[in-house]
């Protein structure tokens, strides 16, 4: 039984990454609050990091290439929504074919928010603050007979999913559409290690305060000693995985205590905890990797400047 202190998730998981024996995790979700959140967004404007800017530049280029080929009454739902701007052109191409239901699925209610006030005029907004397959089943519920629905899974988020755990998540995907609902996946390409490394460890700091702010945040919400100032941010790149891995390192021998866990967490020297993985794809794998999902790949828009795939996924 799990001790009272125990009582959220987020306790659950974090005593279970810091404790025992082998590689310490932190699930990559708990990057995103609200600090978080707004160092990921300065992320998206680095030089260094050119994924948000290569996937938007896709959707304002081929909206009406990509939206073409799905002619009826359509629903758009989106996985992540974050602020909506990339979004826009897609919309702004749909709705001049047809009104418009837009169901943007977000844990934020301050990203679904700012979606809103971006995007309003061109859709009915329906927020959904939810995880993305309880979302999906809510918009599942509400659709109308005869409406087509296209899921929007941008910005290369699939790669944050092990891959077992990417086709597990996509044939659940697949399961909530229906026959010729479309899934228009974003996914960030194989490119030069040296680029990858600087996109994930950039000279300014930006995606080191992106990382430590996890340790900032279990201070917070935990009750946590952690200083930050004994960790340091670690950008790896596996090439046979082709998964760039982002690591909190230990500079020397310490101890923390995390209090709502009930748990003294020992780090030895060098020892690190894993945040984040983000897997990088070849043109092939997309494909593989919908078929075995139960999808087929439509079409595909590249964008070859930085080096990213949108893939129109057919049920
Ligand atoms: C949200 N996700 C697609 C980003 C990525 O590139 O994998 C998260 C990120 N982590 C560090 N920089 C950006």
């Amino acid at each position: 039984m799990l001790a009272p202190a125990l009582d959220s998730q987020f306790v659950r998981e974090v005593h279970a990454g810091l404790s025992g024996f082998g590689q310490k995790t932190l699930p990559c979700r708990y990057l995103y609050d609200s600090v978080g959140s707004a160092l990921f967004e300065a992320i998206t404007y680095l030089s260094e990091y050119g994924l948000t800017r290569a996937d938007a530049r896709i959707l304002q280029t081929h909206a009406a290439e990509i939206t073409g080929s799905l002619a009826g009454p359509l629903a758009v739902a989106e996985l992540g929504s974050g602020s909506g701007i990339k979004t826009r052109p897609l919309l702004e191409s749909l709705c001049e074919q047809q009104s418009l239901a837009y169901y943007p699925i977000d844990l934020s209610a301050t990203a679904l928010a700012q979606c809103e006030r971006e995007l309003e005029p061109l859709a009915a907004i329906v927020p959904i603050e939810k995880s993305y397959l309880e979302g999906m089943s809510e918009v599942a519920s509400r659709r109308r007979a005869g409406e087509k629905l296209l899921v929007l899974f941008l910005g290369s988020t699939i790669g944050n999913f092990e891959p077992d755990a990417a086709i597990e998540f996509l044939t659940e995907l697949r399961t909530l559409m229906e026959p010729d609902d479309g899934l228009l996946l974003g996914t960030d390409l194989v490119k030069p290690m040296d680029r990858l490394l600087a996109a994930y460890d950039d000279p300014a700091g930006v995606t080191a305060a992106f990382n430590l702010n996890l340790l900032a945040r279990i201070n917070r919400e935990l009750g946590a000693d952690f200083n930050l100032r004994h960790f340091h941010h670690e950008a790896r790149y596996h090439s046979e995985a082709q998964r760039v891995e982002m690591h909190l390192r230990s500079r020397a021998h310490q101890t923390v205590r995390i209090a709502r866990a009930g748990l003294c967490a020992e780090f030895g020297a060098g020892e690190t905890i894993l945040t984040e993985v983000c897997h990088k794809f070849r043109a092939d794998q997309i494909a593989g990797m919908a078929r075995t999902a139960g999808f087929h790949l439509d079409r595909q828009w590249m964008e070859e400047e930085w080096g990213f795939a949108e893939s129109l996924l057919r049920v």
